[in-house]
């Protein structure tokens, strides 16, 4: 189930991309079932063409262009605990460090949790299982100290044609090259071909995204992620409307650079895009996500992430993997901090993707009392595929 390239889409056609106005109102989460030329999906292998064309749609409306990757303009090399990735494209070059902790148990090459920014995971108990961690040093890449970190970071001085791409994308690409040295045999230690993302908070939305965009991730992780991560524009908007404190698309493209410089045209018009954000999260399918949240987070679209993680569910349900995909809601007060409680749930995930041992993934429940209104937001039948 793991894919061989970063994106498998290249023999897909894409999708119209009409400009806002041109884009019909869709109250509901859109359908992820049928292709935008109104071509329902019947069979499993139609999925990689939908997927082909969500990604465009996200790259194209909210989050800027991932550069596709070029051959040979990788490397990456090992000095203790450090590896240090360089790309080169253009004639010009950068380099980032990420920081490489084995685990004291286990055998070589063992597989890795990917951190943005770092892990909130419980990492000890990951190293004690025999899994690595790495550090993602995404600020290097793309700043996201408030609205002046535009354009500023490493990917826009690799890449100065790609002013106003989103700092989310900008990580999202540079994870990609990071996987490229480890596929490379950058640090032998280290299983490429079980590798998982995880971040939290803003660093979630990024670990989303990474592991959206890239065939090669094995498992994702986004934690307390919330508005612009697992919780869906319109479900956020509708909890706004409903009086919460809530952060929706409107709010999001002012406080930060995380999305292209164009998304601010979305802010009264989350339900024109062609898709929302559990298609978003249903790009990783059929490989493992499983989305954590705090319902304590009313900020964060506790309700809309539940809603989303529901409807991203029935992608995972329709190519016959139900459990690949698991959603936990736990209230506590401390964000970002993995409570005890969903603990187990991540180790299940865990060694399910990354260490290839049976577990039960199952995973789909929340403390929150919401009430999901199923035909008002996820009106749309799921297709058993073939
Ligand atoms: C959940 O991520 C963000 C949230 O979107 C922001 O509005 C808030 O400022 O910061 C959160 C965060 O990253 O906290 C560490």
């Amino acid at each position: 189930m793991l894919g061989a390239v970063e994106h498998s889409g290249a023999a897909c056609r894409d999708p119209a991309l009409p400009a806002l106005a041109a884009l019909p109102a869709t109250a509901a989460l859109p359908d992820p079932f049928v292709m935008a030329d109104g071509q329902r999906l019947t069979r499993k292998a139609d999925w990689a063409c939908r997927r082909h064309e969500v990604s465009r749609q996200l790259q194209a409306y909210e989050l800027g262009e991932k550069p596709a990757p070029v051959p040979g303009s990788v490397s990456g090399k090992l000095d203790g605990k450090t590896l240090t990735v360089t790309v080169s494209t253009g004639g010009r070059s950068i380099s980032f460090n990420a920081n490489v902790q084995l685990p004291s148990t286990g055998q070589a090459p063992y597989p890795a949790v990917i951190g943005i920014g770092r892990s909130f995971l419980n990492n000890a108990e990951l190293l004690a299982r025999g899994v690595a961690v790495i550090d993602f040093p995404n600020n290097d890449i793309a700043d996201q100290q408030n609205g002046s970190s535009r354009n500023k970071g490493k990917f826009f001085e690799l890449h100065p044609e790609a002013q106003g791409t989103g700092a989310l994308v900008a990580w999202a690409w540079g994870v990609s090259r990071l996987v490229d040295a480890l596929a490379q045999g950058a640090a032998p230690a280290i299983d490429a071909r079980h590798l998982g993302v995880t971040g939290c908070s803003r660093n979630g939305k990024g670990a989303l995204m990474a592991g959206a965009l890239d065939e090669r991730i094995a498992l994702t992780i986004p934690q307390e992620s919330g508005s612009g991560g697992s919780a869906a524009w319109r479900v956020s908007d509708a909890q706004k409307v409903a009086g919460q404190n809530v952060q929706t698309l409107r709010q999001i493209v002012t406080e930060n650079v995380w999305f292209r410089s164009s998304f601010g045209e979305f802010s009264e018009a989350a339900a024109r895009l062609p898709y929302d954000h559990h298609q978003v999260l249903a790009l990783v399918a059929p490989r493992g996500l499983l989305v954590i949240e705090n319902t304590a987070m009313e900020w964060l679209g506790n309700q809309s992430a539940w809603v989303s993680a529901l409807a991203a569910r029935e992608a995972w349900v329709a190519l016959g993997v139900a459990d690949g995909m698991g959603a936990s809601q736990f209230s506590h007060p401390d964000h970002c901090r993995l409570p005890a409680e969903q603990s187990p749930e991540v180790l299940a995930f865990v060694d399910r993707f990354l260490k290839g041992t049976p577990a039960k993934t199952d995973i789909v429940r929340t403390d929150g009392k919401f009430a999901v209104d199923r035909q008002r937001w996820m009106p749309w039948s799921t297709p058993a595929l073939k």
